[in-house]
């Protein structure tokens, strides 16, 4: 058995990273949280790689932050710990992030999952925010994406009752992307990131900073950056190659230039 606690594997132009602590369903404490955005910041920094699935297990994608660990941990721990900042690597990462969610996705796990650029959901997900019934709150972006993602209504649902949100409710909500079949969730996740790579890499870049933007931003802030965006990307080499290969109708190769 792999005692990694982040499995690996390129298959460019894609990457697949797969949490690996299966008998606490994937519970992230601060070694698998390490592992994760190591490997997650060399992928972004690799060219070959366009894009990247992040997953669990068919059981659970993860059960949340490893409660025997928080048990013990007072507030002075977390903070000289600095052990939510870690995850603000993740939120830099220029590299799609496709989150494929199988089984539980809860706690900080739901909290990783809207931390990446787009979820695909299997039929038996369960989304839910259950820290309150801890006697603590989703501390890890849980109170402000999923609000951004599903409106106060829900959020304030999920965050207080601690309910759990099953897949096609989640989708119907705005937080998944795509429900697809139990089977197929890491396939399918797997299939949507090729068709991600297979686009202009630098487009693709520019295009994930100016949609997060629109959260970020008023309304005039976000076009005036996805205005120069879009003038940056036309000075890429990916833009000509796009475009003269549309009107020479050929498919493009593009070089992430
Ligand atoms: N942490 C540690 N261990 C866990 C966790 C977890 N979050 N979730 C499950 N496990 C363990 C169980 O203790 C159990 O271990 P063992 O076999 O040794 O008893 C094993 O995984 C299997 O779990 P169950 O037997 O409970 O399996 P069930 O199918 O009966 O239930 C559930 C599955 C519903 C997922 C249940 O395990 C559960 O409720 N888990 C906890 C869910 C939860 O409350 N998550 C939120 C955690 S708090 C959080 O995420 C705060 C984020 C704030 C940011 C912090 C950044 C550091």
């Amino acid at each position: 058995m792999n005692d990694r606690l982040v499995l690996v594997a390129r298959e460019e132009p894609i990457a697949v990273c797969l949490l690996n602590r299966p008998e606490v369903m994937n519970a992230l404490n601060d070694e698998v949280m390490g592992e994760l955005v190591e490997a997650l910041v060399e992928l972004d920094d690799d060219e070959g790689v366009r894009c990247v699935v992040l997953g669990g297990s068919e059981r659970a994608f993860a059960a949340g932050a490893d409660i025997g660990q928080m048990a013990d941990a007072s507030a002075m721990d977390m903070y000289h710990a600095r052990r939510i900042d870690r995850w603000d690597a993740i939120r830099r990462l220029r590299t799609p992030l496709v989150a494929a969610v199988s089984g539980y996705c809860l706690g900080g796990g739901c909290e990783l999952a809207m931390a990446c650029d787009l979820i695909i959901a299997s039929e038996s997900a369960r989304f839910g925010q259950p820290e309150t019934g801890l006697g603590i709150i989703p501390g890890a972006g849980g109170t402000q994406r999923l609000t951004r993602a599903v409106g106060k209504a829900k959020a304030m649902d999920v965050v207080l009752s601690g309910r759990f949100l099953d897949a096609h409710e989640a989708e119907r909500a705005g937080l998944v992307a795509r429900v697809v079949a139990r089977e197929a969730w890491l396939e399918e996740a797997k299939r949507v990131a090729r068709e991600i790579a297979g686009k202009g890499p630098v487009a693709q870049r520019l295009a994930k900073e100016a949609v997060n933007r629109a959260f970020e931003s008023t309304l005039e802030t976000g076009l005036d950056l996805e205005r120069k965006a879009l003038y940056l990307a036309f000075a890429s080499e990916d833009a000509r190659e796009g475009l003269t290969a549309f009107t020479e109708k050929r498919p493009p190769s593009f070089g992430g230039r």
